[in-house]
């Protein structure tokens, strides 16, 4: 394998599923009978607040129950022996990355241990329920949503995220269907620039055809093997 020395890493929900947490096209994709785009937009928020806060509620609890699995913990050595540029790029809203020891971690889709307030758009780390609507700790306003980025609003950090993927010489994306934009299109921005592109995937997703190269199975099992192979340089 050839020497690389800017990588950008895009993991999805596939990485966190060895963990525990239901991935999104697993889902049946409703929640309480809601297809789930619909409850994360910001319509299904201004439409039935109570439902969203009780969806984010529930899964904000799940993310504290889990624990990062091989996979995280492999990306979390990857950040600290690899001695190149390192960005993990994650449309994932849980913590397990960090907790898996990683650091350069950009959250493009929110976190679910983070609140927003909509009237000081100050932003907190929250580990307990919004949905009784707690005072925002800095303007005391009953007005703090999850911050998560919602179907129809703008990923955080995307200038950074394509400035890196201009500068890196291998792409690699873990556990993701391909299914949502702009995070779908990261390879083809990536390979356009002259990056390697690599995919680790339980199975075929609805980008893998732009890959330079494609490997199936469970990312508890491919993503050490590959962090092996990059430190062995
Ligand atoms: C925006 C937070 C513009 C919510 C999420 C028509 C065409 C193209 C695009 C659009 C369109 N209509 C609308 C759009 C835009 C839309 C979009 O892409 N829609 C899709 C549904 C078509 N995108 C947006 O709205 C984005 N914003 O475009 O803004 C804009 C412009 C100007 C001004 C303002 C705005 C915002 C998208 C963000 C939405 N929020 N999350 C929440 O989490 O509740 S997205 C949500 O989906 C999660 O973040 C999730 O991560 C993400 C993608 O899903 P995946 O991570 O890929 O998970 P999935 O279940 O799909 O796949 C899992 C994969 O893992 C599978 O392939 C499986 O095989 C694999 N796997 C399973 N187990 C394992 C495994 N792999 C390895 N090991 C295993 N063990």
């Amino acid at each position: 394998m050839a020497t690389f020395r800017n990588i950008v890493v895009l993991t999805g929900a596939g990485i966190s599923a060895e963990s525990g947490l239901k991935t999104f096209r697993a889902e049946d994709g409703l929640w309480e009978d809601h297809p789930v785009e619909e409850v994360a937009t910001p319509e299904g928020f201004a439409r039935d607040p109570d439902l969203v806060q009780r969806f984010y509620d529930e899964r904000r609890a799940q993310v504290l129950a889990a624990q990062p699995n091989a996979a995280h913990e492999a990306l979390g050595r990857l950040d600290r022996e690899f001695g190149g540029e390192l960005l993990i790029v994650t449309q994932n809203f849980d913590d397990l990355h960090t907790r898996g020891g990683a650091e350069r971690v950009l959250h493009m889709h929110g976190e679910a241990l983070s609140a927003w307030c909509t009237a000081c758009d100050a932003r907190h780390p929250w580990r307990g329920t919004l949905r009784d609507g707690p005072p925002c700790p800095s303007c005391g306003a009953a007005a703090m949503r999850p911050d998560i980025v919602w179907f129809g609003e703008m990923p955080y950090q995307m200038d950074r995220i394509f400035a890196s993927l201009s500068a890196a010489d291998l792409f690699v994306s873990i556990g993701t269907s391909g299914a949502v934009y702009p995070a779908a299109g990261f390879v083809q921005a990536a390979s356009d620039t002259g990056s390697r592109t690599l995919e680790l995937n339980l199975e075929r997703s609805a980008g893998s055809h732009r890959f330079d190269e494609t490997r199936l199975g469970p990312a508890s099992e491919l993503v050490p093997e590959w962090v092996d192979a990059v430190l062995g340089e």
